[in-house]
């Protein structure tokens, strides 16, 4: 996410750490430089030349603290003005705390509405409450069925009124929810391929009719300033209470993040970050600002590994992990703990330090499993020393697992480069890294 505008950010902010002092003159052309980088990642013109301004004269203003580098310092001014572009606080989904909560889903065709109505069903459902997801989007039969695919997959009922118009469903949806318990209703509408007034109309109707708690706008993160165009309109006819952006896994440049808060003044509350119905994550501005920084998003991936990962095991493996001591058959539980907690390039992408080694690798999801198989062949006491496989024991576990030797070799290779690294980064600073994060 945001590679290219990282990259630029950091290669402007390298000149500026390690001087010792820091002229105005050096802040102005590392903002020149930075203004560059955002207009590049198709952030909008006006949004990245008040930026630009505004850490300008923080960062000439500040007392250069002795103790600090001052161009960290600048990083920093930079670091608190993209926390305020972005939103400031993390700005929280009306609370499940009535029956029925109700959230209405807009955006248009192919923003990822439908998907994004799955997903907050998903949520709901993971925090004990009953979802109703609706269909109103009754344009296109596909849609409707579309949604009652999604419902299905995580049991969750599905509204649908065959031959009423959305406006009537949404009504009716609500009026089931009430009498049926239900704790969550969402409404997934139509769009369009552009604004148009029909559709405008047909949504200010539901919201009349069912004045929603949410209204959350789902904005395409890869479109850009279109995405933030299309924000703007649905804001001033609808008064949406929440954007989402979505695709955010993809390789958006930034643009939509970065300047939709600004041009709106609607806060930006969920992200969506893949295909998947658990790919929902709350948005924090801090934890994307260090992200676009470079910094890493070791909170985020903390937390991501809390869900998912037993700590106290996770420590255990830590320790070995960092002694070098850490063996196949650990592998093995890491790649189960990883596939739960999504992809691998979007787990390792968060890691301060290991985005960028890891850039340019592609994790193949396959290469995994036929890792997994040739471990599968080892014996318990080879998985525990590695050491030991020598080149019969390879001739042996390539037959077994189906692969050749020099499958088998490869793997061995990396194991023990792997090994190593970690070994080191144990010696110096990765003290803090969360245990059961398998770098492969
Ligand atoms: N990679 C990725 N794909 C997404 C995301 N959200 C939705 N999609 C995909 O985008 C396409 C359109 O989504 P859909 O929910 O049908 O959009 P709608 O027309 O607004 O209802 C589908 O192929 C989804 O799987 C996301 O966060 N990341
Ligand atoms: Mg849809």
């Amino acid at each position: 996410m945001f590679s290219n505008l990282t990259d630029k950010l950091e290669s402007t902010f390298k000149k500026l750490r390690g001087h010792g002092k820091l002229s105005e003159k050096n802040i102005r052309d590392a903002m020149r430089e930075v203004r560059q980088a955002l207009l590049e990642a198709d952030v909008n013109y006006k949004v990245a030349g008040s930026f630009v301004k505004s850490v300008e004269q923080k960062a000439v203003g500040a007392k250069v603290l002795r103790s600090i580098d001052p161009g960290q310092q600048v990083v920093k001014v930079v670091y608190d003005e993209l926390v305020q572009l972005l939103g400031g606080k993390a700005a929280p989904l009306a609370p499940f705390d009535k029956q029925p909560v109700i959230f209405m889903i807009c955006g248009l065709q192919g923003s990822g509405k439908t998907t994004l109505t799955g997903k907050i069903a998903l949520m709901a459902k993971r925090k004990k409450k009953k979802p109703l997801v609706v269909a109103a989007d009754t344009q296109r039969p596909a849609a409707v069925k579309q949604l009652r695919v999604l419902a299905d997959s995580i049991s969750v009922e599905h509204f649908y009124v065959d031959g009423k118009g959305p406006e009537d469903i949404c009504k009716l949806a609500v009026k089931h929810a009430q009498k049926n318990f239900i704790d969550v209703v969402i409404m997934d509408t139509a769009g369009r391929l552009h604004i148009d007034d029909e559709l405008m109309a047909e949504l200010e109707k539901i919201r009349q009719l069912t004045t929603p708690d949410e209204i959350l706008l789902v904005a395409d993160a890869m479109t850009g300033q279109d995405a933030v165009n299309v924000a703007r309109e649905f804001h001033e006819r609808l008064e949406v209470t929440g954007v989402v952006l979505s695709k955010l896994d993809g390789d958006a440049r930034g643009g939509a993040a970065l300047s939709i808060r600004e041009v709106t003044g609607c806060p930006i509350k969920l992200a969506s970050t893949g295909e998947k119905l658990g790919d929902l994550e709350p948005f924090h501005p801090d934890r994307l600002a260090s992200r676009i920084l470079g910094m890493g998003d070791i909170v985020s991936l903390v937390e991501k590994a809390q869900e998912t990962v037993d700590l106290s095991e996770a420590e255990r493996l830590q320790e070995k992990l960092l002694k070098s001591k850490f063996d196949f058959e650990d592998f093995l539980g890491q790649v189960n703990q990883l596939k739960k907690m999504g992809p691998l390039e979007s787990v390792l992408g968060m890691v301060p330090g290991l985005g960028k080694q890891l850039k340019g690798i592609k994790f193949d999801e396959r290469e995994i499993e036929r890792m997994t198989a040739i471990i599968k062949s080892m014996t318990v006491q080879e998985r525990r020393n590695p050491g030991m496989i020598d080149g019969s024991r390879r001739r042996r576990i390539a037959a077994g697992s189906g692969n050749s030797v020099q499958a088998v070799n490869q793997l061995l290779k990396q194991f023990f480069a792997m090994q190593k690294m970690f070994g080191n980064l144990g010696k110096k600073k990765l003290k803090g890294l969360p245990g059961g994060i398998m770098p492969f």
